[in-house]
């Protein structure tokens, strides 16, 4: 077998979320094939990750299809954990992202966090129910390049506002993505936010151009 077939096998067992074990046991092939890491992430884990991406944008993949597929991704990752850092490819950044105060919804901001993550990103989820001073409490902690906020409620989106003004009241630099169904890129420029994305695959992008790194 051609150690291009097995990038593209890497690529649609990602698409199809084949098991965990399949995807892992491709990407050590590759890796015994002596292929580096960022051929196989680019050209055969990242590649299938951006195929499901793109087939959810035009309707034909729904969520728990592009969960499924970022977690296959996520164990092809695991086998060339080793090699990344043998090879020296730096996470491309850190995120600290979370729910903001009051507000439970998950599954948007998961799912944000499991794509930079499979992309690349070191992330940091503090879950839901976020409230300004504990996003402060992280920041510290966690050094991140990028601070992710979202909401889901109208009710809830001066959480955003909030922390934003706590998180620089406390002198702390770091650069703010937010999103959540209804931010809007307006009210992102209203509250004095660095980035806003709309989806999870625009919110990769976003991230990756906030860090002044290329998408490939
Ligand atoms: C599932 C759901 C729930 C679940 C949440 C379960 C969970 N574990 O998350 C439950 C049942 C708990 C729930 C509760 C409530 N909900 Co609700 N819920 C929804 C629903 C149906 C889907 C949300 C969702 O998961 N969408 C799928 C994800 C993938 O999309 P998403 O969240 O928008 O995320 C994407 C983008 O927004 C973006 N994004 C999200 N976060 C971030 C962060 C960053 C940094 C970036 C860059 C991007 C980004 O990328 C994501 C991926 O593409 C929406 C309706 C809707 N269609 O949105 C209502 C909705 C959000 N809920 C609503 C309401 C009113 C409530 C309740 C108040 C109901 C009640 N009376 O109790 C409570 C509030 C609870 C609370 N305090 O938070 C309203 C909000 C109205 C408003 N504008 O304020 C909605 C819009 C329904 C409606 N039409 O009335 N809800």
């Amino acid at each position: 077998m051609s150690a291009d077939s097995i990038l593209e096998q890497i690529a649609e067992s990602v698409v199809k979320a084949e098991a965990d074990e399949k995807v892992r046991e491709l990407t050590q092939k590759a890796v015994d094939e002596g292929r580096g890491a960022k051929e196989i992430i680019d050209g055969g884990l990242l590649l299938g990750l951006n195929r499901i991406g793109e087939m959810w944008g035009r309707g034909e993949a729904f969520i728990p299809e592009v969960i499924l597929s970022a977690q296959a991704m996520a164990a092809g990752m695991e086998v060339i954990r080793d090699l990344i850092v043998e090879s020296g490819i730096k996470p491309i950044g850190k995120v600290v992202i979370g729910t903001v105060k009051g507000d439970v919804h998950d599954i948007g901001k998961s799912l944000v966090a499991m794509m930079l993550r499979s992309s690349g990103f070191e992330v940091v989820d503090l879950g839901v129910d976020v409230a300004p001073e504990k996003f402060v409490e992280a920041v510290k902690e966690h050094k991140p390049d990028l601070l992710g906020m979202s909401a889901l409620l109208t009710t809830t989106m001066p959480g955003i506002e909030d922390t934003i003004k706590a998180v620089k009241q406390d002198g702390l630099h770091v650069l703010t993505l937010i999103g959540g169904a209804p931010v809007t890129q307006r009210y992102a420029d209203e509250v004095g936010a660095d980035g806003y994305a709309p989806d999870a695959a625009l919110a990769v992008a976003k991230a990756m151009s906030l860090m002044g790194v290329k998408a490939s």
